[in-house]
């Protein structure tokens, strides 16, 4: 048997036609010997660079006005932008979302207990810490991955204030069931929407429910302002406050009322922002075309399942997630993770292990593995792969041919990972 680190050299691309390449066993994967499928590593999160030209007039017009930052135009109009895109009244720009978390947690007044998923990216349990506030972990919905409603409300205590709900890869909360509770038990309702820009539910955009929500554009996200985020909202007092704490508190010239951080958002980020949107429908339509051929091209695949979308609904595709299931495909989502490094791709474990596991938040609760049991299981089988417009429709025909492959080999792939050296592996251990 040829040794892995030898064989994933030299790299080239390989063209794929077919989408469905369960029977096909001609291309040899890397980890058994076979060429790397992609030249250049495939991300998840390689940003979507808008157009060049656009950009660089609005960096030019920045420059020339000498107003860099402090709710600049560009700021303004980008606020306008997203404020109507997300049907809300009102919108924050923030450097980016984890400041806005934070911001709209203490402009709502949120202390004591705050409920929030451990299934999400370590901003949310961390803009709740920096605040003071316990974050109580909830376990996740096992179709949505969403927090589960039923568990929220069993979740409350007298120093409950609030929820910071998620809408996890896009796919929305049940918003209705949250607010009812928020407002029988008279707490906050935040939504985490960072990976929601561009989706609705039951046709209305995700931007204006709950108390606020707040939108990221950094670099990973579809539509990207370098770093950046938003607030967004209906409510106008809500939304001053925010502007002003955004601003280190000043409400006029030497005057602060409000406790304040410096949270805004550039002119240069704004600039970015804009002309991102100005590409977001063929943006969305790219990663749509992705998803359907992720869909197709793993559908017939033993044990692995495309997270799909409703089709009555507008979402961003932003997000490819794949649940493993270990016992059909004779492979851990790790132990793909890692065969797909050697085919350079960097797909991804988010949001391994979750949060209540990560050493700063295990205090928090002490036992919390028990009480989330879908957490833990979908911790173990996520596998997020690379779209956007850095992947072609191609690619992830291409691509999905190596899982199936994969699949079929289970057995060798898992041998030859056992004794593989090659670098390009991950850190962790995939036995
Ligand atoms: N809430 C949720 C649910 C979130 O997912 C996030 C962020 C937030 C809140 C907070 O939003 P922000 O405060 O960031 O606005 C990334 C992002 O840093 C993070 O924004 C995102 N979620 C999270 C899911 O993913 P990493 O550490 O996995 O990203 P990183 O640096 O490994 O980048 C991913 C890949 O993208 C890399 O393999 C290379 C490529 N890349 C990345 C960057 C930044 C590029 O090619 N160019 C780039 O500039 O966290």
């Amino acid at each position: 048997m040829q040794n892995c680190t030898d064989a994933v050299v030299p790299a080239r691309r390989i063209e794929s036609t077919s989408s469905n390449l369960l029977c096909n066993t001609a291309a040899t994967l890397a980890v058994l010997g076979g060429d790397s499928a992609f030249a250049e590593t495939l991300h998840v999160g390689k940003p979507n660079l808008p157009d060049r030209q656009r950009f660089m007039q609005r960096l030019e017009s920045v420059l020339d006005s000498y107003r860099l930052t402090n709710f600049g135009p560009q700021v303004v109009e980008f606020e306008q932008s997203v404020a109507e895109l997300a049907g809300a009244a009102h919108c924050v720009a923030t450097c980016n979302a984890t400041t806005g978390l934070e911001l709209a947690i203490r402009a709502l007044g949120m202390a004591g207990e705050v409920i929030v998923p451990s299934f999400t990216f370590v901003a949310d349990p961390a803009a709740l810490a920096w605040q003071g506030i316990t974050p109580v972990f909830c376990d996740v919905d096992p179709h949505t991955h969403c927090v589960d409603v039923a568990r929220v409300e069993a979740a409350i205590t007298a120093r409950t204030s609030g929820i910071l709900a998620v809408h996890l890869w896009g796919n929305i909360c049940a918003v209705e069931a949250l607010q009812e509770i928020a407002d029988r038990h008279r707490i906050k309702l935040l939504f985490d929407a960072a990976h929601a820009f561009g989706c609705t539910v039951g046709k209305r955009a995700v931007g204006s429910f709950g108390d606020a929500e707040v939108f990221s554009f950094h670099a990973t996200k579809f539509i990207n302002a370098f770093e950046g985020g938003a607030i967004v909202t209906n409510n106008a007092e809500l939304a001053q406050r925010l502007r002003f704490m955004t601003n280190f508190g000043f409400s006029a010239e030497d005057e602060v009322s409000h406790l304040g951080v410096n949270g805004k958002m550039s002119e240069a980020s704004a600039a970015m922002g804009l002309t991102s949107l100005e590409a977001m429908s063929d943006i969305i339509q790219h990663n749509r075309r992705n998803h359907e051929a992720y869909v197709r091209g793993l559908e017939f695949v033993p044990g692995v399942r495309v997270l799909q979308r409703d089709p009555a609904e507008q979402h961003n595709y932003h997000y490819i997630v794949a649940e493993i299931d270990t016992a059909a495909t004779g492979l851990s989502r790790d132990q793909l993770v890692a065969m797909l490094r050697l085919e350079n791709v960097m797909a991804r474990r988010y949001f391994h292990p979750g949060c209540h596991r990560m050493p700063p938040y295990r205090k928090f609760h002490a036992d919390a593995g028990c009480a989330l049991p879908v957490t833990e299981a979908l911790s173990q089988n996520v596998l997020v792969l690379p779209t956007g417009l850095a992947v072609s429709a191609a690619d992830v025909s291409l691509l999905t041919s190596r899982i199936a492959v994969a699949v079929q080999q289970a057995a060798r792939v898992r041998a030859e990972l056992a004794r593989c050296q090659d670098p390009r592996l991950p850190t962790f251990t995939t036995e």
